[in-house]
């Protein structure tokens, strides 16, 4: 009888319960699809190019701030789309990779697969210092168009307010608010023969997106010459690192 009362599905994650959840839901939804779709039709600028990366931007502004929406795509091969997500997301490597961070803290770890984070970054000059707060969300994707395929992962990160976050009106920080999604999706070369899958048969399929609202004054010039510059360095750097982490370790899907 008791058995009979039980759930028959358990919960996809553990932070369900958690009163910020409909939004990272709703989020991360959102973001997948706005992964999905392509960069044609002539809105999106190419500024940066190199191997197989490409990154293009919509030049926007928002009550006189800059907030250029940025797509970029990459292919990199040897590593899973879970790996490029489990080091993206993993605060234990964010150090290694990220460039702009003079701090970083885990607020509050809602779950496995959902973190709180407060960062300092870097200042940039003239312009005042910034810090971010955001919730940060790892999950893996159904494929619609293949549902057998378990082989797409997001990472979503937008920004949120915490108890334990100063207030971003008196804090010594400008806060921005962000909003980045890393899709990642592992193509797989079947392996003549039915031998093993090795490294060599994998390619990763990456897309980042990413919107940031620079909260406060900074001269628009700085700001698009500061992008221009830490958004490639920043996709090209961390590809690598995942790359080398991974490429003596056996695979993790
Ligand atoms: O997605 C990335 N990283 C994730 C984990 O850290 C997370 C973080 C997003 C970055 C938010 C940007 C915060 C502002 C940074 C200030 C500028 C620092 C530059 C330092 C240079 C030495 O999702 C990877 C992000 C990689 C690239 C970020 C570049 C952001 C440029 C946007 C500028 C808007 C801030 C305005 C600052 C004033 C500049 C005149």
């Amino acid at each position: 009888e008791r058995l009979k009362s039980m759930p028959v599905s358990v919960p996809r994650s553990q932070a369900q319960s958690h009163v910020l959840w409909p939004e990272i839901d709703r989020i991360t939804a959102e973001q997948l699809h706005y992964a999905r779709q392509g960069v044609g039709e002539g809105v999106w600028e190419l500024f940066a190019e190199d191997g197989e990366m490409r990154m293009y931007k919509r030049e926007e502004e928002v009550n006189g701030l800059v907030v250029d929406p940025l797509k970029a795509v990459h292919t990199v091969k040897g590593v899973t789309g879970f790996e490029m997500c489990h080091y993206f997301f993993s605060p234990d490597y964010r150090l290694d990779w990220e460039t702009t961070i003079e701090q970083m803290k885990v607020l509050e770890k809602v779950s496995d697969d959902t973190m709180i984070f407060l960062q300092i970054h870097k200042r940039v000059w003239p312009a005042s210092q910034r810090d971010a707060l955001f919730w940060s969300h790892l999950r893996q994707v159904p494929d619609s168009r293949d549902p057998d395929a378990q082989n797409i992962w997001i990472v979503c990160n937008h920004s949120t307010e915490h108890h334990s976050a100063p207030e971003k009106s008196n804090g010594k920080y400008i806060r921005v608010f962000l909003t980045v999604a890393l899709v990642c999706q592992t193509m797989i070369e079947p392996p003549k023969n039915g031998a093993q899958i090795t490294r060599d048969d994998l390619t990763c399929k990456i897309t980042y997106c990413s919107v940031v609202n620079p909260g406060g004054w900074a001269p628009a010039s700085v700001l698009r010459a500061v992008y221009k510059r830490e958004y490639p360095k920043f996709l090209k750097k961390f590809t690598h690192y995942v790359y080398d982490q991974c490429k003596n370790k056996p695979i993790r899907f």
